[in-house]
């Protein structure tokens, strides 16, 4: 009988010290989530300076700026800013992330203004060396975003830029955590949009704000060229990235929110559904390979780089 007793107590505390340890080890790890040393996606810059250098002033979540701001305040207040709504880290080594936000736009002023006067304050926080473009179709043909980011792109590429970020005009981001300098690649940076209650209807989505690095985006040979009107460009793109097996990174819900700034609906391209039957194959011919455009006046603005284009 007492050796029976002796092994359920040698059993019992075998037990308890299981026990203990795991608790142990969980303690360790909130303490160390807490500090932000574990899965915290903030450091995955790829040098440790410009994670140092950028968090501190981070914030997390913030209440977008939705007043209409002139010009001239901004240029003032964005004391950083260099003609062209460039900001150029004096840290030319060459593992900084040389960030290009490209803005397809034709006729969206006020929304520009309002993402203008976010964005730059946003960039700096994050310490990104990045410039602005505006890619403004200037011409009466439909309007063709693709295109518009395939142009874009190209022009941009010029400046010896390592990381490209599709973006809305009207997608103003409320939370600095998003960071914008391709942590990974692609990266579907609008996940939660308050027009969409910040929930991602379909993981497919890439619509909105992505990011990608130059490997990548050439992998999947841009944007279609063939959506004229509003819709299927994004669809179009999912499908390139399924082709390519290449996952779609996001940060979390609670981070990668957005504002979408109210406008009316653009004329429906009602051939989409049919271009989008072969995306998966067409990609390979229909994009940055296919582009031909007349080349661009390029005019430096206080506060972005103004493409201007005629399709
Ligand atoms: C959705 C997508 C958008 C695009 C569009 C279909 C999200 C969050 N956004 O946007 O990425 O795929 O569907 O084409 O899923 N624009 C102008 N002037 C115009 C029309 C468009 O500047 O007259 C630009 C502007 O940057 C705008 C973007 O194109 O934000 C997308 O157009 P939208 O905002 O009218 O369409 P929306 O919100 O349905
Ligand atoms: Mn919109």
């Amino acid at each position: 009988m007492q050796a029976y007793v002796k092994q359920q107590k040698m059993k019992y505390t075998k037990r308890t010290l299981q026990l203990s340890v795991v608790l142990l080890l969980a303690s360790v790890l909130l303490v160390l989530y807490h500090f932000g040393f574990v899965f915290n996606i903030d450091c995955i810059y790829k040098s440790c300076s410009q994670y140092a250098r950028c968090c501190p002033k981070l914030v997390g979540n913030f209440h977008p700026d939705l007043r209409l701001i002139s010009s001239e305040e901004m240029a003032n207040k964005f004391y950083w800013v260099h003609e062209g709504g460039r900001y150029s880290l004096s840290d030319v080594s060459s593992d900084v992330t040389r960030v290009a936000i490209l803005i397809p736009f034709r006729k969206r002023e006020e929304h520009l203004q309002i993402l203008l006067n976010n964005l730059h304050p946003f960039l700096y926080k994050q310490q990104l060396d990045y410039t602005v473009y505006v890619v403004d179709q200037v011409d009466e043909k439909p309007f063709n975003k693709g295109k518009l980011y395939n142009i874009g792109y190209t022009e941009a590429k010029k400046n010896n830029h390592t990381c490209y970020v599709f973006h809305d005009v009207d997608l103003i981001p409320e939370n600095d955590h998003n960071l914008y300098g391709c942590v990974r690649s692609p990266m579907h940076l609008s996940r939660a949009i308050d027009k969409y209650n910040y929930s991602l209807p379909d993981d497919k989505l890439i619509g909105g704000v992505s990011a990608w690095r130059t490997e990548e985006f050439e992998r999947v040979n841009g944007w279609s060229n063939l959506f004229w009107f509003w819709g299927g460009e994004d669809d179009d793109m999912s499908y390139r990235i399924m082709a390519n097996r290449l996952p779609i990174y996001r940060f979390q819900n609670s981070v990668a929110r957005y504002r979408m700034l109210k406008h009316s609906q653009s004329t429906v391209n009602t051939a989409r559904h049919r271009i989008l039957k072969d995306s998966h194959i067409r990609y390979k011919f229909d994009g940055l390979s296919s582009l031909v455009y007349i080349p661009p006046d390029i005019q430096q603005s206080l506060l972005y780089t103004r493409i201007l284009v005629k399709l």
